[in-house]
């Protein structure tokens, strides 16, 4: 029809998704949908202006009644035509919870049949609609749609009426209008900060591969946060773990397409971005309270091919007096790459090198992964003979144990959905901590990742293994590079719960350390989903030793950081392909600012240890450690936000700035906290490296020299030994003198750094306690100090009390600053020593104050 060709093309909405094929009138016609040809050929992942695409009266749901309830609104909708897909479910229940005054929560289920739904905790919504809704809900009867309003500025925060709702058994399809091109997170993808709208597709289906653009990769995060003309802030939530294809046009617009589950949806009013990220991690839960050695310096290889020479380098690092606080080990210490066993050979002595680096006050890590061989003699691996015994592993769907293949071999896999398989792993675990006191456990090929598509036996033929639509999954089947999708689990088919599988095993081997070593649990897993950050951290995967690899590596820092799991970081160095010494020095000075600092290698690669390079590229690695240590009570301090407050630890600067536009696409730099700006150097031979610094004043961390910033770009001087770090304006941020291992670190009298603010304003605070019991902050075994500076002078206020920190000191406060010269400086009324310089650095010395008790510093 002729009102096809009035739709613009960024609003045409794709009728055939269906990927690699071409379509053709023929078959558009057969959807009943407008076909108009352009230019761009068809691909999948980036598809161009669909050829094929809705009419503007494509038929849809009707509401056919809708009524108030205690806590929103509860309505009905009907489907009169069927779609193209199978099995339309007709008759729809709408249930729309007005949960609190920033959270908009929207079910639609199916009244007559229990369908999927994600396992996870969510908070049980109110009982009674929250009393000051920040928005407003409107509903459209026919064709269906629901709009989300702002209420204070209008602006319309979804849309879904501009595109027809799909609601069958494996295809569901909701598409929304966005109010600005301003898009984050949607992990786990390769690409920006900021999500390209350009008709860009992102998939999601845990998969192991090494990172590339517009793939599905090792994690699953349906959530986005999108920023409005004005400076406010949103978030959205699609609570489905079935694959899904998220279609980004440049209306701007979305079009969510899952293939089972319900829909389920928050809409998270903010209304600033940091205020969005606390809302969501209020619905899927708080990041844990890392151990306080997680925040050190990790080395890690593939290919140690002995203990001893693990060893060795810890002993190197020791010698050149480089700080590292945990070593780890790939699968070389396993004994024929079967879990919870060690060489017996090469790995004698590892039981040796862990007590030896306790000793030391270090720690160490060992990886785990899921795949358990089935194929030994019976009676001579208790692991998998103890699971079949209690029918702990993945079936198939005849209900025989299901057998892939991994490093060991032939494997079947546990099945984490069953609780009896964490009573399984913990006991697994205990017996093997017994041998090897391992402190921490990585968690890796959790996607889960299998040699097989699907299985030793391939998979059956049927709809689950074969769904109407197959969102665009690299390899383009759902059993690519896993279990068959028909697999049976516990509570479901794996085909609902395949990317839940990390999350799973996360949380059977957090409970287990927490039950072994009494202490905060230290996992590190490859593959996440909502929820996560409750029990892992996450590194990125596996990256190549390149700059474009090392850049990148901050937009999957922030992403993760928005997604709640700020315990992140990137293979420092490299994994894949050879590093060079100065893309090693460089990395290591970006990644001594990742929350998660690990180097890491894979096998047969050049060595990338910091001792494995020339003395000024070795110093130069050393240093920013250090300087990494130093700031270890500020980091300690931002994880306690993140884990009580839902803050984030790496932070876009967009969300220190929402009304500064200019900082919304930028990735390449970074902030600690609120106020410690990261500008790394991301290119090879460069001395220079070009900031952004948003309006206002800020100090070079290192001098205390002052830069008065209109919001523009400054070249900064970044010499081969020197990071920039910039301290905005305002803050306090503790420091301390480092140590090589943060159990010595942590120790040492403390450096107070001030940045005044133009009107001599400053504050910033101090979480403290011995940082590895569970839970101190609730059972209030912690100290919490306030500092803050006004009229030339700093109070520091102890608003929580522990003896944790009646053993640290306050040795020296610097400020930043000062303008003119005190003439003389009291601390507590008594009269102190200080220098100042002429660059406005005013430095307060030997003072000697117990961090318990209050005090003040005045200058005059
Ligand atoms: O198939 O354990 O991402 O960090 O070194 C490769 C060996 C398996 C993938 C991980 C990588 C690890 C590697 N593993």
């Amino acid at each position: 029809p002729e009102s096809c060709s009035q739709i613009p093309e960024a609003w045409r909405f794709d009728c055939y998704p269906e990927r690699g094929v071409v379509v053709t009138e023929e078959m558009c016609h057969a959807r009943n949908c407008c076909f108009i040809q352009n230019s761009q050929a068809k691909t999948s992942g980036r598809n161009g202006v669909p050829w094929c695409f809705y009419t503007p009266e494509y038929p849809s749901y009707e509401l056919v009644s809708i009524t108030d309830t205690e806590i929103g609104k509860v309505g009905k909708l009907l489907r009169n035509k069927k779609t193209y897909y199978p099995k339309d479910i007709d008759a729809l229940q709408l249930e729309v919870l007005y949960e609190e005054d920033n959270r908009l929560h929207v079910k639609i289920t199916d009244p007559a049949e229990k369908r999927y739904e994600v396992p996870i905790d969510v908070p049980v919504g109110p009982k009674t609609a929250s009393s000051n809704p920040t928005y407003t809900v409107d509903f459209i009867k026919e064709p269906f749609g629901l709009i989300v309003k702002r209420t204070q500025t209008g602006t319309v925060l979804l849309n879904t009426s501009i595109a027809p709702l799909f609601y069958a058994d494996q295809f569901l399809q909701m598409s929304t209008s966005l109010p600005s091109r301003f898009i984050y997170g949607l992990g786990e993808h390769r690409s920006n900060f900021l999500h390209d709208l350009q008709w860009n597709t992102l998939t999601m289906w845990a998969r192991d591969v090494p990172p590339m653009e517009l793939t599905n990769l090792y994690g699953v995060h349906p959530f986005y946060l999108s920023m409005e003309s004005d400076g406010m802030a949103h978030g959205f939530f699609m609570l489905n773990s079935n694959a899904m294809d998220v279609a980004l046009q440049p209306a701007p617009a979305l079009t969510w397409r899952m293939i089972g589950g319900i829909l389920d949806f928050y809409v998270f009013l903010g209304p600033d971005p940091s205020s969005v990220i606390a809302q969501y991690l209020d619905v899927v839960g708080k990041p844990a309270m890392p151990i306080y050695w997680a925040l050190g310096y990790h080395l890690c290889r593939w290919g140690y091919k002995s203990s001893d020479k693990t060893w060795n380098v810890v002993k190197e690092m020791r010698n050149y007096g480089i700080p590292q606080d945990v070593q780890w080990n790939d699968i070389d210490y396993m004994d024929r790459a079967l879990d919870f066993t060690y060489a017996t050979v090469n790995f004698s002595t590892l039981p040796d090198l862990v007590k030896d680096l306790h000793k030391h006050d270090q720690h160490y890590v060992m990886i785990l992964d899921p795949g358990i061989s089935n194929s030994l003699p019976s009676g001579s691996y208790w692991p998998f003979d103890e699971g079949k015994k209690r029918g702990i592993f993945i079936n198939d769907s005849n209900g025989d144990i299901l057998t892939g293949k991994v490093w060991p071999g032939l494997t079947a896999f546990p099945d984490f959905s069953n609780p009896d398989t964490h009573e399984w792993w913990y006991q697994n675990l205990k017996s093997f901590h017994e041998k090897v006191p391992f402190d921490g456990v990585w968690i890796d090929m959790n996607e889960p990742s299998n040699f097989f598509d699907g299985s030793l036996n391939g998979c059956p033929e049927n709809e689950l293994e074969n769904p109407p639509y197959t969102p665009g999954i690299l390899g383009g089947t759902l059993k690519a590079k896993t279990v068959c999708a028909s697999a049976r689990q516990k509570i479901s088919t794996h085909y609902n719960i395949h990317s839940l599988y990390g999350l799973m095993e996360a949380k059977a081997t957090e409970s287990a350390l927490r039950k072994i070593t009494d202490k905060r649990p230290f996992v590190i897993s490859r593959s996440t989903f909502p929820s996560q950050g409750k029990y892992s951290g996450h590194w990125l995967g596996d990256n190549r030793s390149q700059w474009k690899d090392l850049a990148i590596s901050i937009p999957g820092m922030l992403t993760f950081n928005i997604l709640g799991i700020p315990l992140i970081g990137a293979d420092i160095c490299g994994f894949g392909g050879s590093t060079t010494e100065e893309l090693c020095v460089r990395w290591t000075q970006l990644g001594a600012f990742y929350p998660f600092s690990r180097n890491h290698n894979s096998i047969d690669e050049q060595d990338q240890e910091p001792t494995a390079f020339s003395p000024a590229a070795r110093i130069a690695m050393k240093e920013v450690i250090l300087l990494r240590y130093s700031l270890f009570p500020h980091l300690y301090t931002l994880f306690h936000h993140a884990h009580i407050s839902g803050h984030t630890v790496a932070t876009p600067l967009l969300f220190q700035f929402p009304n500064d536009e200019k900082t919304y696409r930028i990735d390449k730099q970074f902030l600690w906290g609120k106020s410690l700006l990261v500008t790394p150097v991301l290119e090879a031979g460069h001395d220079y490296v070009v900031g952004y610094f948003p309006k206002g004043l800020w100090y070079d961390f290192h001098t205390g020299d002052s830069l008065v910033s209109s919001g523009e770009e400054i070249n900064l001087q970044a010499p081969i030994d020197k990071i920039n770090l910039h301290l905005r304006e305002g803050s306090i941020i503790p420091t301390q003198r480092p140590n090589t291992t943060l159990w010595v670190s942590s120790g040492q009298p403390l450096n107070l750094i001030v940045s005044l603010s133009e009107d001599g304003l400053a504050k910033g605070d101090l979480y403290w306690d011995d940082g590895e019991t569970l839970d101190t902050y609730e059972k209030d075994q912690y100290a919490y100090i306030y500092f803050t500076v006004e009229q030339n002078t700093m109070t520091s206020e102890v608003l929580h009390n522990h003896e944790e920190a009646a053993y640290i000191t306050v040795e020296t406060v610097s400020f930043y600053g000062v303008k003119v010269e005190p003439e003389n400086v009291t601390v507590n009324s008594q009269e102190a020593a200080f220098t100042y310089r002429d660059n406005q650095v005013l430095t307060v010395t030997d003072l000697g104050l117990n961090l318990i008790r209050n005090f003040t510093i005045n200058w005059m």
